[in-house]
């Protein structure tokens, strides 16, 4: 029998943690043949709440789960992880000011990074969700300078599916028929959809909507903008979305690509497209099903020149 996979899930008390831990236990990250063991990880206040999470993961009785850990303890939560999916993070409140945030979540990460050096499997992968995620992505991976690079991801995963969402209303076209979106730079309002490569029925986007106002002003700005519309008419952040997207950046990770597209994904980039080399950044990627890499040689334009480069921090 397989090994369990162990994958730890920081902030797994919270809203994200709800839907994605049941997915986990199902199997839907490693398949139907895969056993899991979770470490669940938040901090000392919500460790009441994650005693309940684990209460009813467990009377889900999932045939694959067969073991978990909850604890407020970072070397404990990721002893011996295969995959850390850092979820929790503290996220901006009202009066807060950028700097404050980054000094708060800089601590938290730089302590998940050295923990994650410290303790984890010496193949672990990590996937940052936890806003700011490109940020927080580079201070957990520089200060765990022995876990390889090409290991920390970051997500942009679920600005790509909107995005292929609102391409396919708009084409009148199925979810299936859209391919080949890039979301570059930050997970934040100055992301940059690149709907000049992107693809519907393998044609250029520019060729089937023949729009470029639509794509610009308002395609563009309603991606760009779909999470703050989620919170106003949910009156809470996207959350069941994305968990699911969380599990589609995995898959796109450990299986190979599809021919000829790619998925979007935040990475350490190696100065690739002229962004500066050693940050975390939102690029197309493709793997082989172990290793991951920068789709090379698309062509950038003027208009998504100005959208490629990381503004601002979240
Ligand atoms: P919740 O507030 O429901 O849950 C966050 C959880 O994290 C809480 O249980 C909290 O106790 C825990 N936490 C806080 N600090 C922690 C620490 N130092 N160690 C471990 N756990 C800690 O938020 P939720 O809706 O689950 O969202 C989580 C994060 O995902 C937020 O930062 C949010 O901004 C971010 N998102 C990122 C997205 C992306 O595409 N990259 C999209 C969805 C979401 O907005």
């Amino acid at each position: 029998s397989n090994a369990p996979i162990r994958v730890a899930v920081t902030g797994a008390a919270g809203a994200i943690g709800y839907s994605l831990l049941f997915r986990i236990g199902t199997g839907e990250l490693f398949g139907p043949n895969q056993p899991v063991i979770l470490h669940l990880i938040d901090i000392e206040p919500a460790l009441p709440a994650l005693q309940g999470v684990t209460m009813e993961l467990d009377d889900c009785a999932y045939p694959l789960l067969k073991g978990i850990v909850a604890t407020a303890n970072l070397d404990e939560g990721f002893k011996g992880v295969n995959w850390a999916l850092l979820v929790g993070s503290v996220s901006r409140k009202a009066g807060m000011e950028r700097k404050d945030l980054l000094g708060i979540n800089g601590k938290i990460f730089t302590g998940q990074g050295q923990a994650i050096q410290k303790n984890a499997a010496s193949g672990v992968r990590i996937l940052v969700v936890g806003n700011p995620c490109n940020t927080n992505c580079l201070i957990a991976m520089n200060n765990a300078p022995e876990v390889p690079r090409e290991r920390w991801y970051a997500m942009t995963r679920l600005d790509e599916n909107r995005a292929r969402l609102q391409l396919s209303r708009k084409a009148g076209v199925d979810i299936t028929a859209v391919s080949n979106v890039a979301v570059w730079g930050n997970h934040s309002a100055t992301q940059y959809p690149d709907f000049y490569n992107a693809r519907i029925n393998s044609k250029p986007v520019t060729d089937v909507i023949q729009d470029e106002t639509w794509l610009k002003n308002e395609f563009i700005p309603t991606v760009q903008q779909r999470g703050t519309a989620v919170i106003k008419a949910r009156g809470a952040g996207s959350a069941a979305s994305a968990a699911n997207a969380i599990i589609d950046s995995v898959h796109s990770i450990v299986r190979p690509t599809p021919a000829g597209d790619w998925h979007s994904l935040c990475v350490c980039s190696d100065g690739s497209y002229g962004i500066e080399k050693g940050i975390i950044c939102g690029f197309p990627v493709r793997s082989n099903g172990s290793k991951t890499e920068i789709v090379q040689g698309l062509s950038i334009n003027e208009f998504s020149k100005r959208g490629l480069m990381p503004r601002s921090m979240s």
